[in-house]
């Protein structure tokens, strides 16, 4: 005898067969939600405003970082490139696009279009690599945008090794100086942009440099530090005189056997060279 199923029944066997259609939804529910958030495991850092962020040149311009007067990381002026719909958070790299050594000095440029609105920029680096910006050691700097400006950074030695993030903030300037704790907090205009880059440490401790055996008076004398990157000081002495840059070039007007000392300290710690030239009368090729 053939059953008739009731309409309860009926309904049932329909929500059933539409239940794959359901999960299917439910799950590229999941997946969106997942890419939204493209910063992840670090934190969210929205700007709320719906206008594009370029509307008031409030967003991250420029990136340059530099050692001793020569880039390692250069961005040109990208405006605004994020926008609205990912709240104006943007993912630069998902590879190591540069690295900072521990115990070295940089020199930090972000910029923007130079137009009349100020800002300020917030600069946070997770230095123990643990995917948040809130660690003592964690840096960060704020750095005040009227007109162009860079700042002096310095790695810490208790760095951990390896690839890590690097976040850059903006924002319009009444919302006030970016402080550490802004790194995941909700802004209203402004751009953010992280960077996937790598931190190293010095595996050795070296000093050394190269100058001529003999040189000659009055000829500008070239002191080469074969360290150019990666150390925290250098402390030279030469024929009593302190130099403090890598590199050095001295002139001498008397004749004799110099003596150069070279004292370079890295996260490590320090080691010397001592080394010797002769400066000799100019002699030219007839002699
Ligand atoms: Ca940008
Ligand atoms: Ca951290
Ligand atoms: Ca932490």
């Amino acid at each position: 005898m053939k059953k008739t199923l009731t309409k309860s029944s009926q309904r049932f066997l329909s929500i059933c067969k539409r239940m794959p259609l359901f999960l299917l939804f439910i799950l590229t529910l999941l997946l969106n939600t997942k890419s939204a958030s493209a910063q992840s495991p670090y934190c969210n850092s929205p700007h709320t405003s719906t206008l594009a962020c370029n509307n008031y040149e409030w967003y991250v311009g420029e990136i340059d970082i530099s050692q001793g007067g020569t880039s390692i990381f250069n961005k040109a002026n990208d405006q605004c490139n994020a926008n609205v719909s990912t709240t104006h958070y943007h993912l630069m790299s998902t590879t190591a696009s540069f690295d900072l050594q521990a115990g070295a000095n940089y020199t930090l440029f972000v910029g923007s279009s130079g137009s009349g609105y100020t800002g300020h920029r917030g600069v946070w680096i997770d230095l123990n690599g643990d995917n948040d910006f809130t660690d003592a050691g964690d840096f960060f700097v704020n750095i005040p945008y009227t007109g162009n400006g860079s700042v002096n950074i310095t790695i810490p030695c208790n760095v951990v090794a390896g690839n890590t993030r690097m976040r850059v903030r903006s924002r319009y300037w009444n919302y006030g100086a970016y402080v550490k704790s802004n790194a995941c907090s909700s802004e209203f205009y402004g751009e953010t942009e992280d960077y996937t880059m790598s931190l190293s440490k010095a595996s050795g401790l070296s000093s050394d440099f190269f100058v001529a055996d003999t040189s000659y008076l009055g000829t500008p004398v070239n002191f080469v530090n074969s360290n150019q990157s990666g150390y925290i000081a250098h402390d030279w002495t030469i024929d009593g005189t302190s130099h403090t840059t890598t590199n050095v070039t001295r002139v001498f007007s008397a004749a004799g056997t110099y003596s150069a000392k070279l004292v370079s300290e890295n996260c490590l710690g320090k080691d010397s060279t001592t080394k010797s030239f002769d400066c000799s009368s100019y002699c030219s090729s007839s002699c």
